[in-house]
């Protein structure tokens, strides 16, 4: 059996959640990774017969029954994760109908998943039904699009418009937009559902006054998604309060959707 500390699947992560503190986006225990994996790849680093122990989940996902997650922690920091990465992540595999979680490796300090758990597994089986290659969910909270959430308004298709035009790269990196959730209590299936439905049309979802959520197909894609995002709020938080002299056209958005192959949300461009 191989050291799981040498997996590409781990050392991805701990290099992922290390970037993702040193970004400022997971201060404190803030912030939560799930990334899908497949049982071949577990096997080649862990007994999937030996469960360390179970845990109920409060939630079912029938969908996603014997698959094989990499969790951050809840409480744990990202800060921490390449310090004690068996502290501060889990290896679990979901039976039951979804209902538990075996836990295979990690969590060594008696530690659970994080609480955002509900969310991160129903965002998988959404992205999973319009994406197969889907893997990750990623949820963060980058400042300068928590600060939009204050300053802009909520409706998806102004706040997706918005942000591409405030980087030329945008419409390209994220041509299905930004979908955007009220303040909702987190942590519970409610806006674990919510943000799963949102999930349906768009890999991004605001959570407004928190944060973001972020779904690909690997942890360096979902990585690039937000910070291209965040890229772009952090042009808006400079730039809102002072007069608007040149933008990002929407026919020169069409120029872009021709030149690299993409189609912006259906309706979003005039
Ligand atoms: O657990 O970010 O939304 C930390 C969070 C909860
Ligand atoms: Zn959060």
């Amino acid at each position: 059996m191989k050291d799981i500390l040498t997996a590409p699947f781990m050392v991805e992560m701990i290099r992922t959640t290390t970037n993702m503190y040193n970004h400022g986006w997971d201060e404190r225990n803030g912030g939560n990774i799930s990334l899908l994996l497949d049982e071949t790849e577990v096997k080649e680093y862990l007994d999937t017969d030996h469960v360390i122990r179970s845990i109920p989940t409060g939630f079912s996902a029938p969908e996603l029954d014997g698959r094989y997650f990499l969790v951050t922690g809840t409480g744990k920091y990202f800060k921490n994760v390449q310090y004690a990465p068996d502290v501060n992540l889990g290896l679990v595999r979901l039976c039951d109908g979804g209902e538990t979680a075996q836990l295979l490796w990690g969590y060594t300090d008696g530690g659970k998943f994080t609480s955002e758990f509900p969310a991160h597994m129903m965002s998988h089986v959404a992205r999973l039904k319009v994406d197969s290659a889907n893997r990750v969910v990623m949820h963060c909270h980058p400042a300068n699009l928590l600060a939009m959430t204050y300053v802009h308004t909520l409706d998806e298709r102004e706040f997706t418009r918005t942000l591409w035009q405030m980087c030329t790269e945008c419409i390209v990196v994220f041509p299905d937009g930004v979908n955007v959730l009220p303040w909702m209590l987190c942590g519970t299936n409610e806006i674990g559902e919510a943000t799963a439905e949102k999930m349906l049309t768009a890999r991004l979802v605001v959570w407004s006054l928190h944060g973001i959520y972020g779904a690909g197909k690997d942890l360096d894609e979902t990585f690039g998604l937000i910070e291209t995002a965040e890229k772009a709020a952090e042009i808006y938080m400079k730039i809102a309060h002072l007069p608007r002299v040149n933008t990002i056209t929407d026919d020169m958005m069409h120029q872009l959707e021709e030149r690299f192959g993409v189609k912006g949300r259906e309706g979003y461009l005039d």
